[in-house]
């Protein structure tokens, strides 16, 4: 089982200024928790769209990783992302999910996944290019690393324990917005 404040650690240390958008509770708590930056964009109640933003942010910057750290639950919540993701198919985007099978945020109730869905076999069929489902910190380590060399688009199922996480990122969506903008070399609106 991985733990997702572990392996969103290991995905900060190899990153330089590429950009992390992070789906709202827990993925955003651990990327904060792992470095706050200004290429991270964390979205607050905005659940499910963390994928559709970050695929707006891989087609403008063609040329950069775009990582998206989301939950099982958020992705469900939204799973028509994956076939646009999929009629897009930006190479440099890297969707993660942290599958702990449950909405942990809201109680730990179960998500689809806890039942028969897997998420990469669904992204699979939505046709997205790279899918992998990982279980352990080091299988999760070398699928990463692969993603952030190789072309994509990736889809990452990770499975997780379902541990909440104490982290606590700038709560003003307009002042995230603006910092990100800024940190992609972006006028200011
Ligand atoms: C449209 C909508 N419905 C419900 C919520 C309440 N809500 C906030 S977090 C969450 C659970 C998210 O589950 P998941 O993405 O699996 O993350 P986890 O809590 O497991 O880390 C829910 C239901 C919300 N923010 N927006
Ligand atoms: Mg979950």
């Amino acid at each position: 089982m991985i733990n997702s404040l572990e392996a969103t650690r290991f995905i900060v240390s190899q990153v330089t200024d590429e950009p992390i958008v992070a789906s709202l509770g827990n993925a955003k708590y651990d990327l904060f928790l792992s470095g706050d930056r200004p290429q991270n964009f964390y979205l607050w109640n905005a659940m499910g769209l963390a994928v559709s933003v970050g695929l707006g942010v891989a087609m403008a910057r063609p040329q950069q990783k775009v990582i998206v750290v989301d939950g099982d639950g958020a992705l469900l919540m939204n799973l028509n992302a994956l076939a646009t993701s999929a009629v897009r198919s930006p190479k440099n985007l890297i969707h993660i999910v942290w599958n702990n099978r449950q909405h942990e945020l809201t109680g730990g109730q179960p998500t689809a996944t806890a039942f028969r869905t897997n998420l990469a076999e669904v992204a699979r069929g939505a046709g997205i290019e790279r899918c992998e489902s990982v279980e352990t910190q080091a299988a999760f380590e070398d699928v990463f690393l692969r993603a952030f060399q190789e072309p994509g688009p990736w889809l990452i199922s990770a499975q997780t324990n379902g541990t909440r996480s104490p982290g606590r990122p700038p709560k003003s969506p307009t002042y995230l917005k603006h910092r990100f903008r800024e940190s992609m070399g972006v006028a200011p609106e």
